[in-house]
């Protein structure tokens, strides 16, 4: 650990701040989206964006850099105010989110910078991500593949045919990143399909499993750091979140899993996440 350790861990967190406020933006911009998994995320977004992805935002298809596929793509708002951020797009996109021919969607679409996959139907960016990683193996280069996974999303089997398949191969350059806020979009996950046990389903199936708080940015920073978890296997970083994280009322309930966004709405959230500097 660094001396400017603590100062890069504030800096790390007025950038989620940043993406938690555009994320409201964008979607009050629109009038409506999904402000609870976008909201859950931001944290892990900021510390991949800002600290672990080796990306070049003026170069946004330079060959060397780490993949990072948003397979729960309904969290677009998170991503592309992460995007804008970075410098991948200007800041003005934001406003366009949800707009008729806008490249900033509900959902990642690859005319989008940055943007590594069009996702948006749940359930493929493992296996995506997995190619993305085989592909790094078979040309030789270095470049790291991450994935951005939903609970609610885990429900689907596909995931657990590129988990399977993933361990089978012994990709160590993959990592999926699991926003575990236990919400999906009718009800809390654990009354609608259980997942548990969480970390022992994916160390069954031959991953290295890492748990942690994913609003600590200390611990997200340092799980990062510690990528790959182990040298022959891919890693899970499970993060424990809120959905909804940040706006007291759109916590933890399926009702703000995407809601309208009215002035009044918007204002209420605004002040709750405070100014960011
Ligand atoms: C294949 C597919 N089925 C259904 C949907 C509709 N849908 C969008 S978000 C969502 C809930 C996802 O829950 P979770 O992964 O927990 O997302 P988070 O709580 O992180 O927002 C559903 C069912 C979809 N996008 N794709």
């Amino acid at each position: 650990m660094t001396s400017n350790f603590p100062a890069k861990i504030e800096a790390l967190q007025r950038d989620a701040l940043h993406i938690r406020r555009n994320v409201w933006r964008a979607l009050h911009a629109a009038g409506s989206g999904h402000m609870g998994g976008s909201s859950s995320a931001a944290d892990l977004l900021a510390a991949l964006y800002f600290h672990y992805l080796r990306q070049r935002p003026d170069e946004p298809e330079w060959p060397g850099r780490d993949r990072f596929v948003l397979s729960k793509g309904h969290a677009n708002a998170a991503l592309g105010a992460a995007l804008a951020r970075a410098g991948f797009i200007d800041d003005s996109v934001l406003d366009q989110f949800y707009a008729y021919q806008s490249s900033f969607g509900m959902h990642p679409d690859i005319k989008m910078p940055g943007v590594e996959m069009s996702t948006g139907g749940l359930g493929h960016g493992l296996s995506v991500g997995l190619g993305m990683a085989l592909g790094a193996r078979m040309q030789n280069m270095d470049f790291r593949t991450c994935v951005m996974l939903g609970d609610g999303e885990l429900q689907e089997g596909s995931n657990w045919e590129g988990a399977m398949a993933a361990a089978h191969l012994g990709v160590s350059n993959l990592t999926a990143i699991l926003d575990y806020n236990k919400v999906q979009q009718s009800g809390h996950v654990g009354e609608m399909l259980d997942l548990e046990p969480m970390a022992d389903k994916w160390t069954a199936f031959g991953w290295a499993v890492r748990e942690i708080d994913g609003h600590d940015m200390e611990a997200i920073v340092e799980a990062l750091d510690a990528l790959p978890l182990a040298p022959d296997k891919p890693s899970l970083i499970i993060a424990h979140t809120v959905k909804g994280k940040g706006v007291s009322f759109a916590e933890d309930t399926y009702l703000w899993h995407n809601n309208l966004v009215t002035d009044e709405v918007y204002g209420r959230a605004l002040e709750e996440l405070g100014e960011a500097e």
